[in-house]
């Protein structure tokens, strides 16, 4: 099977960040995964350089606009090999390929009768590089509330693309190709952008610097194709669009489009497909949008100034804070990145983030499971991989559970889920660990179960190593060198193997993966990112499992009283279940005394416990309110009647 995936093509204006990093990430993990399946694999990346704003880049550092684009290029294509990112082709718009390209495909739109000949007359936002109407613009300026900077007048005759025509037909495709647009409430974004009306763009500019019209085009002297129009073809010029036909063929249409949810609804799903839908040209299976970093919440980004978190610092400081190799430290920064948030949404950046789960997953889960395995195979098997035995049913179904849990949330482009279900195996391996003590087997001579269980716990990391391998690709070769495979071919399906270690492998040096800070260091980190933790971020997740540390129970209020010299604070007597506990809550607006008595409530129930105006409150009543308005402050509270100390979850 063929998989054919990209990454957006970066403005070469400035160096990558983070954010672009992250969809690189992605799509690199995607391709690696395929790859291991056994697809024939196109992931393709590049650098979009016929931008106006490329041109002022480069004036602003007084350098010609074409060695500029070489330079920043080239830079693009060292970070993501620092990142370990295995693209199988980069494409630059500059590149003569990508003339033809975009030209022969110029030539399809006018031969369909799709372009035709106007005057521009509105306004141009060079930083994000879109034409906006008059009444799209607030307060005069740029529409887009990360960019928001002035926009230019523009009046000049220009090609316009027919794209008010496809108005239907793509509410029509989206309706009939549930899954096109990912995520679901993004595509709801398209429908209503769609919806709103379509108007034909401005698809040439008057310009030296661009891929000039071709010249059958009436018009075309002295003209440029919008910078837009000619970025989106590169998915076409790298199928080998027009030239190869084969290569096409095999290729197009691309199987997923990864981009940010910022050039989504206007250019990947609404201008993008209706240009191949002229075109005559299949549409790209699947576009999925994913959410941003952000740094303060705002959007990481390149032309925003000031400590702009960027791959290559960010991977230097992971060494420096752990002292872990190079290789490792990128290997933690692509985990973090996908692991973090869920792709669509929007993530907070935070180097202690990253760190703690440096130390939590990788050093602890991952690392450690290594670390313990490999001396007891030295101790107890002179470093021999034991004879291989029938898998374990305390492990082998874990292992298949995190092969399908994973399989299934990457179809989903839901990293996050995978990568959860992979560290459920991991857990159950080092639980497999401590339940069977192989320590006491020793001690106990129990040889052939001391094997069975040796040989059981190096399978698992084995098989760990295969589903790592997209997402820490350095990590994974340096597991299987340490289990001593040597020459090993990868593949997909040996996860869901058992029994490929062979009897008496020599294993490898014991180094640890991924070496843990020392404890002060660690403790500062923690203390720093549950700081970080309690700014308040609005699309902040926390998992189930946090969420289950709260003891959230029904209680009754029995008793009420007003605080002294606090307007706003009522000191609440609570029956949570066989136990009263004297909380202070900030109701006093809304609710009297009196009124309370008898009332039930959610409490929490395991809040720490704080002094409040010189009262000892020993939990929290939970309450809503519109935000803003103290008077609708409302108790929240079974809707059915529960006893008291009930668990609300
Ligand atoms: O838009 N968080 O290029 P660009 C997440 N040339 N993703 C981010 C991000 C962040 N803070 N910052 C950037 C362009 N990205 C056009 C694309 S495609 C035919 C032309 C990622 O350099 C994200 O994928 O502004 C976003 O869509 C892209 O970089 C924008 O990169």
């Amino acid at each position: 099977m063929k998989f054919y995936v990209t990454t957006p093509i970066y403005y070469v204006n400035d160096e990558p960040t983070v954010g672009h990093a992250y969809s690189t990430v992605a799509c690199d993990v995607l391709a690696r995964y395929h790859r291991l399946r056994g697809d024939d694999v196109l992931f393709t990346t590049g650098t979009d350089e016929n931008a106006l704003k490329v041109l002022r880049a480069a004036e602003a550092q007084g350098l010609a606009v074409r060695p500029f684009a070489d330079k920043m290029a080239d830079r693009f294509r060292q970070q993501w090999l620092a990142l370990n990112i295995a693209y199988d082709d980069f494409i630059r718009t500059t590149a003569e390929r990508h003339r033809r390209a975009v030209q022969r495909f110029f030539e399809g739109l006018y031969e369909k009768g799709d372009l035709y000949l106007g005057k521009y007359e509105g306004w141009y936002c060079v930083s994000d590089e879109t034409y906006f109407r008059e009444e799209e613009l607030v307060d005069g300026r740029c529409p887009n509330p990360e960019c928001a900077k002035k926009v230019e007048w523009m009046s000049e005759p220009a090609h316009f693309f027919r794209l008010s025509k496809y108005q239907q037909p793509l509410l029509d495709y989206i309706e009939q190709n549930p899954g096109w647009l990912l995520p679901e409430f993004r595509k709801n974004e398209v429908v209503n952008f769609i919806r709103g009306g379509l108007k034909d763009v401005c698809v040439s500019r008057r310009s030296e610097w661009g891929i000039p019209l071709p010249p059958s085009i009436p018009g075309s002297e002295g003209t440029v194709v919008y910078v837009w129009a000619d970025a989106l073809v590169n998915y076409l010029t790298c199928a080998g669009y027009p030239d190869d036909e084969e290569r096409l063929q095999n290729y197009w249409p691309a199987d997923v489009h990864v981009v940010g949810k910022d050039i989504f609804v206007r250019f990947h799903a609404t201008l993008w497909p209706a240009m191949l839908m002229s075109a005559g040209l299949a549409l790209p299976k699947r576009i999925v949008a994913h959410g941003w970093w952000t740094l303060g919440g705002k959007k990481i980004s390149k032309s925003r100034g000031g400590a702009i978190p960027r791959p290559g610092p960010v991977r230097d400081m992971i060494m420096q804070e752990t002292g872990c190799t190079a290789g490792r430290a990128v290997d933690a920064l692509r985990y973090y990145i996908l692991r973090e948030v869920p792709f669509g949404q929007d993530g907070e950046f935070s180097e202690e983030t990253l760190l703690v789960r440096y130390s939590d997953d990788l050093a602890n889960d991952l690392g450690n499971l290594l670390h313990r395995l490999l001396p007891m195979i030295a101790r107890y098997r002179q470093g021999r991989i034991p004879k291989p035995t029938d898998p374990d049913p305390d492990l082998h179904p874990a292992a298949l559970a995190a092969v399908r849990g994973w399989e299934k949330a990457v179809e989903a482009l839901d990293f996050r889920a995978g990568l959860a279900a992979i560290w459920g195996f991991l857990a159950a391996a080092n639980r497999y660990i401590d339940h069977k003590a192989p320590w006491s087997l020793a001690k106990a001579g129990d040889d052939a179960l001391l094997d069975h269980v040796l040989y059981s716990a190096a399978e698992a990391i084995r098989i760990a190593a295969v589903l790592i391998a997209p997402v820490m690709p350095d990590t994974a070769s340096e597991i299987e060198s340490q289990l001593g495979l040597r020459d090993w071919q990868r593949t997909w399906s040996q996860a869901s193997e058992w029994g490929l270690l062979s009897e008496g492998q020599q294993t490898g040096r014991p180094v640890p993966l991924f070496p843990q800070a020392e404890p002060q260091k660690r403790a500062k980190t923690r203390a720093r990112a549950s700081a970080a933790a309690s700014t308040p971020e609005e699309t902040k997740m926390i998992s189930i499992k946090e969420f289950q540390k709260l003891d959230l129970r029904v209680g009754e209020i029995v008793g009420a009283e007003a605080v002294p010299n606090a307007d706003k604070l009522l000191k609440l007597t609570v029956d949570i279940g066989g136990e009263q506990r004297t909380m202070v809550a900030g109701i006093a607006v809304c609710y009297r005394p009196e009124e309370l008595v008898g009332k039930k409530a959610v409490v929490v129930a395991n809040l720490e416990p704080a002094t409040i105006r010189g009262v000892r409150s020993e939990g929290m009543i939970l309450a809503g309110s519109v935000e803003g308005d103290e008077k609708t402050v409302s108790i929240v509270a079974p809707e059915r009647p529960l006893p008291n100390g009930a668990r609300v979850s």
